[in-house]
C-alpha cells in the first residue's frame, strides 16, 4: 500500500493511508543503505507486516527539520522571548532559498513589546516585504489560512516562539501540546518533541521541535548569493563576484547607498564564511 508518513517517534513511524494510520517500521535494509525515512515521505508498505518496503521519490528533503516534500516554510519569529533576531532569521531564509522553498515570514508574541519597539521591527520588515517575501503576524489567521491551502507547509523557528501555539489557533482540534518559554529556553528543552504532520484545509502542516543552530558547510560559497533574492537586481563587473572585497562590486555600492539593508549584507558574508569551497 501507499501512504505517507506523518509521524516518528523512536522506531515508531506512522503512515496515513486511505484514512487510517498504520504503526509501521522501516525495513532492516535502510540502515544499511543509510536511507533516512522522514515524516513528510511517501512510502509504499506492506500492511499485514506493517514494515516500510520502499521510499518514494522526494521532491525535497532536509536533516534540519527532518522533513521531505515540502513546498513553503512558515518562519516563525518571535519579538521577544526568545528575543527578535534578523541574523538568524535570514539564516532560516537562506537554509530555505537555497532548497527552493517558499518562505513566509510570521512574526509573534507582537503584545509583548512596546508599540514603539514593533514600529522599529515593522520598518526592517517592510523591507522583507519588498523583496517578495510574505510578512504576516500570527493573528493574521485567515491570511495565513489562504496560505496554507494546497500546499506542505513546515513550521519553523526557535523553540518558544510559538510554532504550536499558533497551529493551535488555526485549529484547535490539532491540540498540540505548548510550553512556558523559560522553562523551554532554561534547560534547553523543547516542547514539541517529534515533527508531525496534520492534513489541513486541501494542504498540509508540519509541526516541528525548535532549533536554532544551521550548518552552512554544506553549500558552496558560490551558491550563497542565491539565498539573497535582493542581490538579483545588481550586476557587477565581474562575473564571478564574490560581494565580499571586490572595489568595484555593485551588492558593496548598494549595501553603502542604504538600497540593501547592512544586517542583511552581514548575514550574507557571515554565511558565505562558513560555505565550503
Ligand atoms: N504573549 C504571547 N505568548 C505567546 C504567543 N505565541 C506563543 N506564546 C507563548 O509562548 C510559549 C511557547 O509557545 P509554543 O507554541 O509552545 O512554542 P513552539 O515554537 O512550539 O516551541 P517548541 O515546540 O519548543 O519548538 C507558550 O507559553 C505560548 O503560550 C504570542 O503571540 N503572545
Ligand atoms: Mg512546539
Ligand atoms: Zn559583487
Amino acid at each position: 500500500m501507499q501512504g505517507q508518513i506523518v509521524k516518528i517517534s523512536s522506531s515508531r513511524h506512522v503512515v496515513y493511508s486511505n484514512g487510517c494510520y498504520y504503526n509501521t517500521i522501516p525495513r532492516g535494509k535502510f540502515r544499511k543503505d543509510k536511507l533516512i525515512p522522514k515524516v513528510g515521505d511517501y512510502v509504499n508498505f506492506n500492511d499485514k507486516s506493517l514494515v516500510i518496503e520502499e521510499i518514494l521519490p522526494r521532491k525535497n528533503t532536509f536533516g534540519r527539520p527532518m522533513v521531505s516534500n515540502i513546498d513553503r516554510a512558515f518562519i516563525v519569529t518571535s519579538l521577544v522571548n526568545p528575543n527578535f533576531s534578523l541574523g538568524l532569521l535570514d539564516k532560516f531564509i537562506a537554509h530555505m532559498e537555497l532548497n527552493n522553498i517558499d518562505v513566509v515570514i510570521c512574526l509573534t508574541k507582537i503584545d509583548l513589546v512596546s508599540p514603539k519597539e514593533y514600529e522599529k521591527i515593522k520598518d526592517v520588515m517592510q523591507y522583507y516585504n519588498n523583496i517578495g517575501y510574505n510578512v504576516v503576524t500570527n493573528n493574521d489567521l485567515l491570511k495565513i489560512k489562504e496560505l496554507i491551502r494546497d500546499k506542505t507547509n513546515v513550521f519553523i523557528g526557535q523553540t518558544g516562539a510559538g510554532k504550536s501555539t499558533l497551529l493551535n489557533k488555526l485549529n484547535p482540534s490539532f491540540n498540540l501540546k505548548t510550553g512556558e518559554v523559560s522553562l523551554a529556553l532554561g534547560r534547553g528543552r523543547h516542547t514539541t518533541r517529534n515533527v508531525e504532520l496534520y492534513e489541513f484545509l486541501d494542504g498540509k502542516v508540519l509541526d516541528t521541535p525548535g532549533f536554532s543552530a544551521l550548518d552552512f558547510s554544506i553549500y558552496k560559497k558560490e551558491n550563497i548569493k542565491n539565498a539573497f533574492r535582493e542581490f538579483s537586481n545588481y550586476t557587477c563587473p565581474f562575473k564571478d563576484c564574490s560581494h565580499t572585497k571586490e572595489e568595484e562590486c555593485s551588492i558593496r555600492k548598494a549595501v553603502n547607498d542604504k538600497e540593501i539593508l547592512e544586517s542583511r549584507y552581514n548575514s550574507y558574508l557571515k554565511f558565505y564564511e562558513e560555505a565550503s569551497k
